[in-house]
């Protein structure tokens, strides 16, 4: 059998762009996310371009039950994950700390920490017992800088950074890699998001210059899961070379 890949938030950006790299180098795929429709269509034409199997699990990422539940569906041999891509993450608002909107700040603490924390609970178990695997954290920039209004997001992105040094600790003694990817600015529906929808906001953030794509991380990732067994890579920061750090941006 194909080795397995799980990634999280795989219907938009970074996490379908590593969807479709790694469905490209013949592994079977799960796929999470919210949005069902999305992933139906996501994995018939990864399954039919590249025939491998596919799965999907839809949950939310931030309800603990939900995860636990929906990963027990899988048949057993499924929950024998070789890599586990944490991927779903997301920026809400962008305010200074003391008008910040409270429920922005749920938001992105239960499903960029708490989230992330659940599925790998699961997934571990797995790991453990075939002594072998490997998780990637997506972290950002944000999990090595801060910037203004930037506060909770980048606490988050942070805690996904000592996460993943805290579980490599944890796991390196039962064979198992740990990394983290820590991107600049990638133009996905990030901005989107992060300004609620507000696309003209969003469009401003890319303006100038060059971003990175989604393909670029996608690439990125899959290099560091293709590594041989004896090599771990544990930490990526990757930029757009316009951008020399989170908050100095070269734009013409
Ligand atoms: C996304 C990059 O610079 O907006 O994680 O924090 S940034």
């Amino acid at each position: 059998m194909n080795k397995i890949v799980l990634i999280t938030g795989a219907t938009a950006g970074i996490g379908e762009a590593t969807a479709k790299v790694f469905a490209q180098n013949q592994f079977n795929l799960i796929l999470t996310g919210r949005r069902q429709e999305r992933l139906d269509k996501l994995s018939k034409q990864l399954s039919s371009d590249f025939n491998i199997e596919v799965k999907t699990l839809s949950f939310d990422i931030r309800d603990k039950a939900a995860v636990k539940e929906s990963f027990s569906t899988l048949p057993e041999s499924w929950q024998k994950v070789d890599i586990l891509i944490n991927n779903a993450g997301l920026a809400s608002g962008l305010d200074p700390i003391q008008t910040g909107d409270l429920e922005d700040w749920d938001k992105m603490i239960d499903t960029n920490l708490k989230g992330l924390l659940y599925i790998t609970r699961e997934v571990t178990a797995g790991m453990i017992e075939q002594q072998k695997g490997h998780i990637i954290n997506v972290s950002s920039i944000a999990g090595k800088e801060v910037y203004p209004n930037g506060n909770v997001y980048c606490a988050t992105k942070h805690a996904v950074s000592s996460l993943t040094r805290a579980m490599r600790l944890d796991l390196h003694t039962h064979g198992i890699k740990v990394s983290s990817i820590c991107p600049g600015a990638v133009e996905t529906e990030f901005s989107q998001v992060r300004f609620h929808g507000d696309d003209q906001k969003a469009n401003l953030v890319y303006q100038g210059f060059t971003p990175l794509t989604a393909e670029d991380i996608a690439e990125s990732i899959y290099f560091m899961a293709s590594r041989p067994a004896h090599v771990n890579i544990d930490d990526l920061l990757i930029t757009p070379t316009a951008q020399g750090s989170a908050r100095d941006i070269n734009r013409k």
